[in-house]
């Protein structure tokens, strides 16, 4: 073939999706956007040693945010962890696998507390120094919610990150009001009338937080770490209330093999049932497009929680129900493009 027919060829090109391990992306990607976690200046903020299940999506999520924080900080970062999980399974007594500042709240006031501490870095003339509050979605949707409305009414300079597993899981997978419809905890057994948790409860607190106007909104995932990453470094340069909302599946309460978390946090973005936005003061800014639209039964078949839904017609119905729900998202945040399609 000789080179003018070469230099003719059409060229096509090509977009390259994270579909694997994240050593075949690091290796296909250009070095700005590789994820940092095979680099030696990586801070670590949570080591290993701690004692998460297995495929915990909570440990991943939280490790990668807290590190972003940590890289965005130089390291000048209090953290305030609220009751949960990801509080238990770092800080079994006397032990720790946090290489950060960290505070243990009680489950209900992690933002009040992380408000005082913020406070009183100011006071001490240490602005440089940030503050984090974390927790579970219970604490942050639940039980900690009227703290956090306070800290994003008051703009008190905190970001506050939930790590949404869409149940109380450290105290045995109760419902939440973050639960998704139809799912089945402890408390919303897959009996009766309407099997799992019922339709038409719960609360979406990203659009909440948007609502109460602060400076900075963001949801994230555990299956785009680079995004997750991007949105905790925007955050850190940022004053004021801030919140991001990370989904992070657990096998243990989903009912789902520890090797399917990010597959699972995958298919939960490409459904449309978890939509990954950005807002900043009360005005959505930026929305991921969906790259390969799938069913949501894709997303609900192998988690056993939702196992009852594939049995009978009833169960259809739900299904269908859970993709008009997803449905709607994609509409909302206008997750596809133009055409229609991803
Ligand atoms: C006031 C209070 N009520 C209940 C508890 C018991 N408790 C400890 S952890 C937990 C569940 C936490 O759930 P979530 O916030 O969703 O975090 P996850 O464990 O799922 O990460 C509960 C109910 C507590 N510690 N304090
Ligand atoms: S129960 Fe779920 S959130 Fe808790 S450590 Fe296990 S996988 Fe993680």
């Amino acid at each position: 073939m000789s080179d003018s027919i070469l230099t003719a060829e059409p060229t096509q090109k090509l977009r390259f999706y994270q579909k694997g391990t994240f050593t075949v992306g690091n290796r296909l990607i250009s070095e700005a956007e590789r994820s940092v976690q095979a680099s030696i200046d990586r801070s670590n903020a949570l080591t290993c040693g701690h004692r998460a299940c297995q495929g915990c999506g909570e440990a991943l999520g939280a490790r990668y945010a807290i590190d972003a924080a940590m890289r965005a900080t130089g390291g000048n970062l209090i953290a305030v962890n609220a009751t949960g999980c990801l509080e238990v399974f770092t800080t079994p007594y006397p032990e720790t696998s946090w290489q950060v500042a960290w505070l243990h709240s009680l489950f209900a006031n992690a933002a009040a507390v992380a408000t005082g501490v913020a406070a009183a870095m100011r006071v001490r003339g240490r602005k440089d120094v940030r503050t984090i509050a974390e927790g579970g979605d219970g604490g942050t949707t639940d039980i900690g919610f009227g703290c956090l409305s306070g800290m994003f009414e008051r703009n008190d300079d905190v970001l506050y990150i939930c790590y949404d597993n869409e149940a109380y899981m450290n105290t045995g997978v109760q419902r939440s009001s973050a639960t998704p419809p139809a799912a089945r905890t402890a408390t919303t057994p897959a009996i009766g009338g309407e099997p799992g948790n019922v339709f038409g409860t719960g609360k979406n607190l990203p659009k909440i937080a948007v609502a109460h106007g602060i400076p900075y909104v963001a949801t994230a995932s555990v299956a785009d770490l680079h995004d997750l990453e991007r949105k905790v470094i925007k955050a850190m340069g940022v004053r004021g209330a801030r919140y991001i909302h990370i989904h992070v599946p657990c096998p243990l309460g989903w009912g789902a093999a520890s090797h399917e978390t990010i597959r699972l946090a995958r298919l939960a973005i490409e459904s449309g049932l978890f939509p990954l936005f950005e807002a900043e003061h009360g005005v959505v800014t930026s929305r991921r497009k969906i790259r390969q639209r799938v069913p949501v039964s894709e997303y609900l078949r192998p988690q056993k929680r939702f196992g009852h839904l594939f049995r009978d017609a009833a169960g259809e119905q739900r299904v269908a129900r859970l993709q008009e729900l997803a449905d709607r998202n994609i509409i909302e945040f206008s997750l596809l493009d133009a055409a229609g399609e991803p």
